[in-house]
């Protein structure tokens, strides 16, 4: 397909009083490739003369004592209310006083602390309290279950919660005994009377921290550039959920990206629709934009396409990054809907977290007067990696050209789908447009640096000087990256990983389950959907009761992460070694042939009895 030229003049940006600019503008995309360094684009920052830095320092603090301070830092809106807005000099001081009340509270450099909580003013001054005092912050997404949880509070070995009643009361009370280090659960929404045993509301924690806080002094922790910042859980296809941390100087790829990929700068109004549960909501959501200072948007609301077209009008926005599944979401609500609004102010439109359609690029010419700028990342690296920069044309189904800094490469596959190491060796296709797993020359500054207590998944993730992704892509002849799947089976729905194993666990805990295997069924909306293949007990019947109880289980447990579909099964395809492979359950689903089966212990059988449960449509 053609490109679609993006040629816009920075003369066209909106203009901006009395704000100067904090960080140069640079070039286009080539210039910017042949003369950006890491080392030199620190000067961005303000960095001590020791080399100390703070992510919270950089996102917030230099704006409020800068000609920023008066300029809106975060608008909330709600779906009924009024909104709430803080400057960059109430939100430096209100995080401070969070962050003197965590410190006051016990939270120590390098502890954890959650949220589980909406898009709400709270979220954010914890995450910021959290990074001012050292700690690190880690955010759980309010969909998840009680299990999902309960299993993250416990591998981050959390001291402090902050959420509300009825979520404690529902997905953390029940399970609070088996959590001996979660020694503080703050409450955002009662008060003193109000809050659950064992909690504290939130309007004591501030009174603690307003008793502890001097206004002269200055309570952000001196973290060094290597101090953990944050905790991000992911999924991978066995075992555990991940915990990837990341430093204090993630935010120099934050705000890096932020700006190059994103076209952040003050004066802009911004709106990111991912909840920061999800790397997006804070990489993007939280600290690269502050760090930019920019107005950030924040929405509490589910989607709704109105609504979301009033937002991007009447706040005049003029970025907006979103994901494929909510850009299919509002194509579905019909051209019509959108001619209703108009976006003057929107400069430039932007997508993560799975394959983003052709259409959908295309579409964005007809809502928003521009396509929609896709790009590529990870938890695990923290920050876009791969974009379809402004200014660049526009290649639709492709996520763009490596950001300045960042080195790609598709490695050769073996057998396994993933990069072939043979005696520690990895090869390098060279030609365009051959096909291997995704890899990136470690050496930007948000890679993740360990994944929590498990060193050796952390070396596999790495070989050969090469950090590999487990997608598989190809390069074109110009340098744009074309995603062409993944090398593993873990889940993308609506944007968001699902690793199998965690489903297929929670399920297993069904008195008539026997066992699972779980695959991303494909779906026109959610991109994928969950269904589970399931083998009863012996003495149970496959029956469609049965596949909705086992729905309304897994979505008790696991919330938004479990199964849509149901499909029984009495004979699931194992590996020698025991293993269902779902490789193979994925194959048969899509009518594919089914590969090389020579490690496959079961005979072929169709699943029987394919019970579709409710909500899968
Ligand atoms: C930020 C984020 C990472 C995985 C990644 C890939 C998929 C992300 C994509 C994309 C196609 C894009 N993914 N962006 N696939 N096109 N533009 O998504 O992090 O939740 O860790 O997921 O998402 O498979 O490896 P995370």
């Amino acid at each position: 397909m053609a490109d679609l030229a993006l040629q816009r003049s920075v003369g066209e940006r909106r203009p901006i009083e009395h704000v100067p600019a904090l960080a140069p503008l640079i070039g286009d995309y080539d210039h910017r490739r042949r003369t950006f360094s890491w080392e030199r684009a620190r000067h961005w920052l303000d960095i001590d003369g020791a080399g100390r830095l703070n992510m919270a320092h950089e996102a917030v603090d230099r704006h409020a004592a800068g000609p920023l301070a008066d300029v809106v830092a975060i608008r909330f809106l709600e779906k009924a209310g009024p909104t709430f807005e803080l400057t960059y000099a109430e939100l430096k001081h209100q995080s401070d006083l969070t962050a003197a009340a965590l410190r006051r509270l016990g939270v120590l450099p390098h502890d954890v602390v959650c949220t589980l909580l909406p898009r709400m003013p709270e979220l954010y001054l914890t995450v910021l309290g959290t990074l001012k005092a050292g700690g690190v912050y880690c955010p759980l997404f309010p969909a998840f279950g009680p299990e999902p949880v309960r299993e993250r509070l416990a591998l981050g070995r959390a001291r402090v919660l902050v959420t509300d009643r009825l979520s404690y009361t529902r997905k953390v009370e029940p399970h609070r005994a088996e959590l001996p280090n979660l020694e503080h659960v703050i409450i955002t929404d009662s008060d003193e009377r109000g809050c659950p045993r064992g909690t504290i509301p939130w309007s004591r924690l501030l009174m603690g921290g307003a008793a502890a806080y001097h206004p002269k002094e200055n309570v952000v922790a001196p973290t060094w550039p290597s101090d953990p910042a944050l905790l991000h859980f992911t999924s991978g296809t066995t075992g555990k959920p991940k915990g990837a941390v990341h430093v204090h100087e993630a935010i120099l790829a934050h705000h890096v990206t932020a700006e190059f990929a994103l076209d952040l700068r003050p004066g802009d109004i911004y709106w990111c629709t991912a909840d920061p549960g999800w790397v997006t909501g804070t990489s993007y959501g939280i600290l690269g934009p502050l760090s930019c200072g920019v107005t950030v948007v924040t929405d509490s609301a589910d989607f709704d396409a109105r609504r979301w077209y009033r937002i991007l009008q009447d706040e005049r926005i003029t970025v907006f990054y979103t994901a494929p599944t909510a850009l299919r979401m509002l194509m579905r609500s019909g051209a019509d809907l959108a001619r209703e609004f108009s976006f003057p102010a929107l400069r430039h439109v932007v997508s993560v977290g799975e394959p983003l359609n052709p259409e959908a690029v295309v579409w964005g010419l007809e809502a928003f007067g521009m396509p929609v700028h896709d790009t590529w990342w990870q938890t695990e690296t923290g920050a876009i990696m791969v974009s379809n920069f402004p200014g660049m044309p526009v290649r639709p189904g492709s996520m763009g050209r490596p950001v300045p800094g960042v080195d790609v490469a598709v490695l050769a596959q073996g057998d396994d789908g993933r990069a072939a190491v043979v005696d520690g060796r990895v090869q390098v296709l060279t030609g365009p447009d051959e096909v291997g797993e995704l890899a990136l020359r470690p050496g930007w500054p948000s890679m993740f640096r360990a994944y929590l207590d498990d060193p050796d998944r952390y070396a596999r993730a790495f070989a050969d000087g090469w950090y590999l992704t487990g997608d598989l892509a190809r390069i074109d002849a110009d340098g744009y990256v074309w995603f062409i799947g993944r090398a593993d089976d873990v889940i993308k729905s609506a944007g968001h990983l699902i690793g199998p194993f965690e489903v297929e666990s929670a399920l297993m805990e069904h008195p008539a389950v026997a066992e699972v295997g779980v695959i991303g069924k494909p779906d026109p909306l959610a991109g994928e959907i969950v269904k589970a293949f399931v083998t009863l007990k012996v003495g149970h019947e496959p029956t469609p009761a049965l596949a909705r109880e086992l729905i309304s289980f897994g979505r008790h447990r696991l919330g938004s992460v479990a199964p849509r579909e149901i499909a029984f099964d009495q004979a699931l395809p194992h590996t020698r070694s025991g293993k269902v492979m779902r490789r193979l359950l994925k194959a048969r689903e899509l009518g594919l042939p089914e590969g090389d089966l020579s490690t496959v212990e079961t005979p072929s059988t169709q699943p029987a009895g394919d019970a579709a449960g409710e909500g899968s449509s």
